[in-house]
């Protein structure tokens, strides 16, 4: 008879029935770190489903904010959720973790991994949340990491980090899996809870285990895969879309120099069923496109000289100098310069109904004006930054006598303006630059404006 000495085998098996049970029961408590656009919202979800969350964040000021209420979030129903979970305490905020004290079973990493140098990850957000968990990590525990990681960062870096001052073994002892965002600001509770999510596991216990927490949370499709097979998922969805964007974008400049409206040629190329050409703008913004190309070529061994993906950032990059391209060229069609003009730039945010100026091209617009010497105004509902422009509280004020009005974010709001009315109080011989074909040649013109537009026709 085989006698087993070490009981220690039996561990994982208790600890996952244990952990699957509390979490049918919605008995696991649950800390968040990082309370930004993507953990805020994770940590608010969480305590939706039934948990008791602790979030984490290292800055003071951000946790009293959220505890006050000013937050970014707009979505409808956002704050009264939030304010909910806080009063009934299913949701609580620190700035300081005791881990002496901590008594979590899930640990969710949701820390940013920007860029820093020469375009490489910044993991030090990560890192430095790993190691204070693996202080704290238990027999039992899952640790569970939401941020975008460059492919391969999980099973080679953070594992052992995790192991090492607590001594137990992950994927035998505790639990450790990747599973990316994917929300959209704008929609943040209703993606997290919708979209379909990978759970990538350092092993398939680990994968197994983690899915019985999710399917609490989650109510899409659950992808149960690999840990380093998340990571680059989440990198490749992003990466697709910027070198999607990237086509429409020079494909954009293809049709300025053919004469053709790119909108139009795109409008129809699009009713192939097989095909979506994206839209061409005045450049790729916010947290996640202009970064995640980089992380998923970070563990690439091969040369990226000839990389589409760092191709498509080049193109990308580049749509704010060819929007003060088409300024300068619109306005000496009205015999001006762009030193010593009025300019108005409207939209700041990386996207439409946001307030987050995160990688927007309006920041590279402007500081290019800026340099020109022309007098930048700016106006955007959402946003407080003026990003070295005048900030101005009403589209009105920013348009004042302005000789060039700048269209850089899509905003609802723009969509719905009558420019005949804006005309009015613009300036002499105005000119239209079109960030994102919000508009149309005659409408523009029927009001009053010289009109060019990325993709568009020069101002004639
Ligand atoms: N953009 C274009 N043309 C397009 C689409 C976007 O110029 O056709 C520009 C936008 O103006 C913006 C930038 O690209 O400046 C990013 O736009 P986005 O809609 O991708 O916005 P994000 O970064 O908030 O969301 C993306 C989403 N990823 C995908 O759609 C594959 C979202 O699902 C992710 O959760 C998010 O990145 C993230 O957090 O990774």
């Amino acid at each position: 008879m085989l006698l087993i000495a070490d009981e220690s085998w039996r561990k994982p098996v208790l600890q996952s029935e244990q952990f699957t049970e509390s979490a049918r029961l919605r008995k696991l408590r649950v800390a968040v770190f990082g309370l930004g656009h993507i953990g805020l919202p994770t940590a608010l979800a969480i305590s939706l489903s039934g948990y008791s969350v602790l979030g984490v964040d290292i800055d003071p000021d951000r946790v009293e904010h959220i505890r006050s209420g000013r937050v970014r979030q707009s979505e409808p129903g956002f704050l009264e959720k939030l304010r909910s979970s806080l009063e009934t305490h299913r949701l609580q905020l620190t700035s300081e973790f005791d881990m002496s004290k901590d008594g979590s079973d899930v640990y969710v990493v949701c820390v940013q991994t920007p860029l820093i140098g020469k375009k490489k990850p910044d993991l030090r957000s990560v890192v430095q949340v790993c190691r204070l968990i693996s202080k704290a990590v238990r027999a039992g525990s899952l640790v569970t990491v939401h941020s975008s990681l460059p492919p391969g960062t999980t099973r080679k870096k953070l594992a052992a980090m995790l192991e090492t001052p607590s001594g137990l073994r992950c994927g035998r002892d505790f639990w450790l899996t990747v599973s990316p965002e994917r929300l959209t600001p704008s929609l943040s509770l209703e993606e997290f809870t919708n979209n379909p999510r990978a759970v990538g596991g350092y092993s398939a216990e680990c994968t197994r285990v983690a899915s019985s927490f999710y399917s609490t949370i989650i109510r899409g499709e659950l992808l149960l895969t690999d840990a380093t097979v998340a990571e680059a998922a989440k990198l490749a969805e992003n990466s697709f879309r910027d070198v999607n964007v990237a086509f429409a974008n020079e494909l954009a400049l293809l049709c300025e120099d053919v004469g053709v409206p790119a909108v139009e040629v795109i409008r129809v190329a699009n009713t192939h069923p097989r095909v979506r050409i994206h839209d061409p703008g005045a450049g790729v913004g916010g947290p996640c496109l202009p970064k995640d190309p980089y992380l998923l070529l970070a563990s690439s061994r091969k040369s990226k000289s000839s990389s589409v993906v760092m191709a498509a950032r080049k193109i990308n990059d580049n749509m704010p100098n060819h929007v003060v391209g088409l300024v300068r060229r619109a306005m000496r069609g009205t015999g001006k310069g762009i030193a010593g003009s009025q300019i108005a730039v409207l939209g700041l945010a990386y996207k439409a109904d946001v307030d987050d100026v995160t990688y927007s091209p309006a920041g590279r617009i402007i500081t290019l004006l800026l340099r020109g010497h022309a007098r930048v105004r700016t106006y955007d509902p959402y946003v407080e930054e003026s990003l070295g422009g005048m900030k101005c509280e009403s589209l009105g004020a920013a348009v004042e006598k302005a000789s060039c009005l700048v269209f850089v974010t899509d905003h609802k709001m723009f969509r719905e303006l009558d420019l005949r009315e804006v005309r009015k109080v613009a300036g002499d011989d105005p000119v239209l630059v079109d960030g994102r074909n919000v508009f149309t040649e005659s409408k523009a013109m029927e009001a009053g404006f010289h009109y060019a537009a990325v993709g568009g026709p020069h101002a004639s």
